[in-house]
């Protein structure tokens, strides 16, 4: 039977792409609701030609639907999620809030689609962080085929990952900056200014010297992976670009890599675009990444010095890949699985 269906967040970035893959891939629900703050309680959205209203949190009756996807923030999560599950729903949640809890899988469905066989015992399935859910997408490939003895990865990180805000930020201080380059803008979201800048810290520091984004893409992938002691370390970049997180991917294997055979490799992964399959020379950027639907790979080149790794560059659309397409994946799942 087809769910009811609530989105938590449904007026921010994640939400809005939610929405559009909802009609794009016909998810199956019979009853849609949408919740985000007080502050939006009133405005009208439309899902499949059909205006909802939405709905503040605070006000919301969770036992009203099946499954709720929450992509509001960590402390909405925290303060929300509870209710949703103890009133009988399902949540997909889009936030670290349950990410590392043993009760609840972490799931990426091209990865470790086993997990959703049964019911989460928290009630919750927490979908990863955006630029964890391509990288493990292509590592599963590369530990089958090679074993992985280490993945060193810089990230290129867009500013949609702040959601709307982040955007608004990055164009209102683009903007200012071309028009007034003396004046300091003031910035809120990003410091410093992410205008004609990258900047080499995402989320806070921690006491390791490495920053929250840095060690959820070593934690989040060993768990997905089911590799506990994996080495993975991690710069993590913000740089201004509006959508489309990038990554440059160093890994050591046990085996020794062909490019051929890599290049077939990756290319048979699901929802992976291979650009310089045929021609060392096409390479994908966020700009001109045609299908925010697959993960984009380009550059891979096979160390000359020593045939047991490689490099690889990768683009993934952050609010589809790494967000919202990974949300409405596991849905489906769950729907083919009955497990609602
Ligand atoms: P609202 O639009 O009412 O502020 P983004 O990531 O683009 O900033 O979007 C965040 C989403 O989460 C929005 O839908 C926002 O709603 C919602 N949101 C933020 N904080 C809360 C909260 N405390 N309770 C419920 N929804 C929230
Ligand atoms: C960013 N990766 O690009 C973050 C956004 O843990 O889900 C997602 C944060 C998270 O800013």
């Amino acid at each position: 039977k087809a769910p009811r269906v609530a989105i938590v967040g449904a007026t921010g970035a994640v939400g809005n792409t939610l929405i559009g893959l909802i009609e794009q891939r016909g998810l199956r629900y019979r009853d849609m609701k949408l919740v985000a703050s007080a502050r939006s309680a009133g405005t009208e959205l439309t899902v499949d030609g059909v205006a909802y209203p939405v709905q503040a949190v605070d006000e919301f009756d969770f036992s009203t639907v099946d499954l709720a996807f929450f992509s509001a923030g960590t402390e909405a999560s925290e303060q929300w999620v509870p209710k949703a599950t103890a009133a009988g729903a399902v949540v997909i949640d889009n936030t670290i809030a349950y990410r590392m809890d043993p009760d609840t899988p972490l799931v990426v469905p091209q990865v470790n689609a086993h997990e959703l066989d049964r019911r989460p015992k928290s009630g919750v399935i927490a979908n990863p962080n955006c630029s964890t859910i391509p990288l493990v997408r292509l590592l599963k490939g590369v530990e089958e085929r090679w074993g992985i003895r280490q993945a060193v990865v810089s990230t290129y990180q867009a500013a949609s990952g702040l959601g709307h805000p982040g955007v608004d930020e990055l164009r209102d201080a683009s903007r200012a900056t071309l028009e007034h380059p003396e004046e300091a803008y003031p910035n809120k979201e990003f410091t410093p200014s992410l205008a004609f800048n990258v900047i080499p810290k995402i989320d806070r520091f921690l006491d390791t010297g490495f920053t929250l984004e840095e060690q959820k893409m070593l934690q989040e992938s060993r768990k997905i992976l089911g590799i506990p002691h994996l080495d993975v370390t991690t710069t993590c970049v913000r740089v201004p670009v509006v959508n489309g997180h990038s990554e440059a991917v160093w890994i050591e294997t046990q085996g020794v890599v062909d490019r051929t055979e890599l290049v077939e490799v990756l290319a048979a992964l699901p929802e992976v675009t291979v650009h310089d399959r045929e021609s060392p020379r096409e390479f994908p950027t966020p700009a001109t990444i045609d299908d925010p639907n697959q993960v984009h790979v380009g550059r891979v080149r096979v160390n000359p010095n020593n045939p047991r790794a490689f490099w690889l560059w990768l683009v993934a659309d952050n609010l589809t890949i790494g967000a919202a397409l990974n949300a409405i994946q596991i849905a489906e799942e769950l729907i083919a699985r009955e497990t609602l």
